[in-house]
């Protein structure tokens, strides 16, 4: 099929100007002005509209279990609300069963992304590094084009490895093309708060918080950037909250290690402060990191404005707080009794591009070439989708997003397209809308309709990443 998109002004990373783009067999084949074609040509009016590549959303849970409970999103459901947000890749995490070969763990995930309305790509979560697992490492970049492995520092007994296991992963990425990302927190130290607190009777949300302090999440990060430099590997660190994270990252940069950090839109615009909320509401803002202080943001937003931190991507792990399609074991409600056993996660993907078109450009006054980086265009070069994925150009892929500057709405969960019955920022009033979006060329959201189907998206063959 062909696609005109008449007159819209095109921003990517780089550029600024108003003009026609015409994609055809879904990829961009002219950009010019007052371009002429034929009748069998669908064409979209984007006069007053800014036209911006796809976003890029780089860290999802779909479909997918946690030491506690199941994500309620299926990809068919959270790639539509993908959609509706602007966003038109993903790259998300496939994590194994215990014991399980990566190699194994992907297949699974292959037969969940099967209903897939945007491309997928996934990164691999490393349980072990065993040496099974680094061989599947190799051939999961080689082969698989999963260029993308994570470990975790935190949650000792379930899904944490130890710091060997961890450098040991972290040389065979780095000889391979591959980046680490790594979830800093320092497990042990919070499982001994944990238990405290649960011996004291302990029970609230809030206790989610105060057993996950900032102090941790910095010493971890600053562990994991000594261990990736020791093992000279380019290191990832994902759901970035604290400013002491944030210096660890930005000493290293200065000195020009290769670690790169992304954060989330719930550790720039909400605090500790919905902790405080009444009942076991608090219990929708349980994810860890957990929510920070309100001085920790002004750090994160110097981070964004210096490259310090490259991307926002929204971490979504969605779980209900109620009654779900998989019953109400697996919702927050699990947690009634004590924080320990609350699933950690939260929706997001579906208002990623508005938030931060909202709080970056509207009230920050971020220019709309950095706000088109750190949301589609560095995602996609670090792991290893660029050109294809995060800008506008000839011969790359006709993901598009026509994106009103202007309109003002209200973010509801009633409207949203996820399974999950809410969202974090119920009532938040923002300027900046999406209107229509592409994929490949093809309109699948216009204006309040779907015109997309599950099974469209593609599998997304990665190449290296961390080597931008
Ligand atoms: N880490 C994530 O990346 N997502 C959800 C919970 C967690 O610990
Ligand atoms: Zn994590
Ligand atoms: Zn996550």
């Amino acid at each position: 099929m062909t696609t005109l998109i008449r007159n819209g002004r095109i921003v990517t990373a780089v550029d600024d100007y108003t003009a026609d783009i015409l994609v055809d067999d879904g990829r961009i084949c002219t950009i010019g002005k007052n371009l002429v074609v034929g009748g069998d040509v669908e064409v979209h009016d984007a006069s007053g509209l800014l036209v911006l590549p796809g976003g890029v959303d780089v860290h999802t849970h779909l479909d997918s279990s946690t030491p506690t409970a199941r994500t309620v999103d299926t990809f068919g459901t959270g790639t539509k609300a993908a959609a509706f947000g602007g966003t038109t890749t993903l790259v998300d995490f496939c994590t194994p069963i215990a014991g399980v070969s990566p190699l194994k763990g992907l297949e699974d995930w292959h037969r969940r992304r099967e209903s897939a309305c945007v491309d997928v790509g996934a990164h691999m979560i490393l349980l072990d590094a065993n040496p099974g697992t680094l061989e599947d490492m190799k051939t999961l970049v080689r082969s698989e084009g999963v260029s993308s492995f994570k470990l975790f520092m935190a949650y000792p007994g379930s899904l944490m490895v130890d710091d060997g296991a961890l450098f040991k992963a972290m040389r065979v990425a780095g000889a391979n093309g591959a980046m680490t990302c790594v979830h800093a927190e320092n497990g042990p130290l919070i499982q001994a708060l944990i238990e405290e607190a649960v011996d004291q009777g302990l029970a609230a949300p809030k206790y989610h918080a105060l057993t996950r302090p900032a102090i941790l999440e910095g010493e971890a990060t600053h562990r994991a950037i000594r261990l990736a430099e020791l093992a000279a590997t380019p290191l990832y660190i994902v759901h970035l909250s604290a400013a002491e994270a944030l210096s660890a990252v930005t000493e290293a940069r200065d000195r020009g290690i290769p670690v790169h950090a992304e954060t989330c839109p719930h550790y720039l615009f909400l605090t500790a402060g919905e902790y405080e909320r009444p009942g076991f509401e608090p219990a929708k803002y349980v994810m860890t990191p957990p929510l920070r202080e309100h001085s920790h943001q002004q750090q994160l937003w110097r981070g964004l404005k210096t490259d310090d931190l490259q991307v926002v991507s929204t971490d979504h792990c969605p779980f209900c707080f109620d009654e779900q399609p998989y019953g109400m074991q697996f919702s927050k409600q699990q947690g009634v009794e004590s924080f320990s056993r609350i699933p950690n996660g939260a929706p997001g993907v579906e208002t990623r591009l508005p938030l931060v078109f909202d709080g970056a450009v509207v009230k920050h006054g971020m220019s709309l070439n950095r706000f088109v980086e750190i949301t589609a265009t560095s995602p996609a070069k670090l792991f290893g989708l660029f050109p294809n994925k995060g800008t506008i150009a000839v011969g790359t892929d006709g993901d598009l997003v026509l994106f009103d500057p202007g309109e003002r709405w209200t973010i509801r969960a009633a409207e949203h397209h996820s399974r999950v019955d809410y969202t974090l920022f119920e009532g938040r009033a923002v300027t900046g809308r999406v209107k229509k979006v592409f994929v490949r060329g093809q309109c699948i959201v216009d204006g309040a309709n779907w015109r997309g189907r599950e099974g469209m998206g593609q599998y997304l063959r990665r190449g290296e990443s961390g080597r931008a």
